[in-house]
């Protein structure tokens, strides 16, 4: 199987939510054939890049919410992808952080309150932590006091919100008010996920908008330069 072939296989198989061999798969005819976690590990012992992992880990889900979104995938499929993606990081994040120093600065990142989505999160924090930054993920649904209190211990140089909802983009924006009303004026604040924007970010008072994982270790690696 050449990469691209395997990387094909594998967004196949997250999109029929087929988590490893053991599992049916969206069809319940894939029981016994690689799932996505045996994939993940063939593609890692074969050398491909830990990072094209990831970003077919978006395509995917991308293609996942397409289908959500048509009504050809209810809550359960995106669930079971949701899951492959989940585990599948499991067994990325190790190789992507590996070697570093974590000199770089703090970064603290969290989905807000009411919103339960981490993969998009997750991907940016692996991708942060292997670039050699200190990351501290308080999860997901996090209250606004939550990640205050977290700011106060952990003094982070960076801190960033992700929100996968519309109905949660204002759960974000309370969360960069308490923080700026709190003084930390010094903190970088990056944002991210599908409903948000930059336009978006300017408007609640956050520094940065980042449409993808990539976006945000550039973006933060030329604020880090600047600073
Ligand atoms: C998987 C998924 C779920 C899973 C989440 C599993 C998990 N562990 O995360 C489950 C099944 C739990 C779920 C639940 C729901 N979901 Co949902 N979900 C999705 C789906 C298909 C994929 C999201 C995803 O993982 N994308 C892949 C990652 C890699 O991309 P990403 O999240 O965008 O992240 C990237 C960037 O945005 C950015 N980024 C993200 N966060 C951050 C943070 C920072 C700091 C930075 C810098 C960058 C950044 O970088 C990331 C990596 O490149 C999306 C569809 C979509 N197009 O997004 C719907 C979607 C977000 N869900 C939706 C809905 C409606 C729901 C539910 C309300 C459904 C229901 N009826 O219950 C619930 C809400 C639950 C809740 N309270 O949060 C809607 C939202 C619509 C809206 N306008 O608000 C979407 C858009 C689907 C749709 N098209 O209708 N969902």
């Amino acid at each position: 199987m050449s990469e691209q072939e395997l990387l094909n296989e594998l967004e196949h198989v997250i999109l029929m939510g087929h988590i490893n061999e053991e599992d049916e798969g969206l069809d319940g005819t894939m029981q016994g054939t690689p799932g996505t976690e045996e994939l993940v590990k063939k593609a890692l012992e074969e050398g491909i890049d830990p990072e094209k992992l990831l970003k077919t880990f978006g395509k995917a889900m991308e293609k996942v919410g397409e289908k959500f979104e048509s009504g050809e995938f209810f809550l359960p499929d995106m669930m079971a992808s949701g899951e492959c993606v989940g585990n599948a990081m499991e067994i990325v994040e190790p190789k992507l952080a590996a070697g570093t120093s974590y000199e770089k600065g703090k970064f603290l990142i969290a989905t807000v309150q009411g919103d339960l989505h981490d993969i998009g999160k997750n991907i940016v924090a692996t991708m942060i932590k292997g670039a050699g930054y200190h990351v501290k993920d308080l999860g997901i649904d996090v209250p606004a006091d939550n990640i205050l209190e977290a700011i106060k211990e952990y003094e982070p140089n960076f801190v960033g919100l992700s929100a996968l909802l519309t109905t949660t983009m204002t759960e974000m924006e309370q969360v960069v008010k308490r923080i700026r009303e709190e003084g930390y004026s010094d903190i970088k604040i990056f944002i991210g996920g599908v409903p948000t924007s930059q336009e978006f970010a300017d408007k609640i008072g956050a520094d940065h908008h980042c449409k993808d994982a990539m976006e945000a270790l550039n973006k933060l690696e030329k604020v880090r330069d600047a600073s």
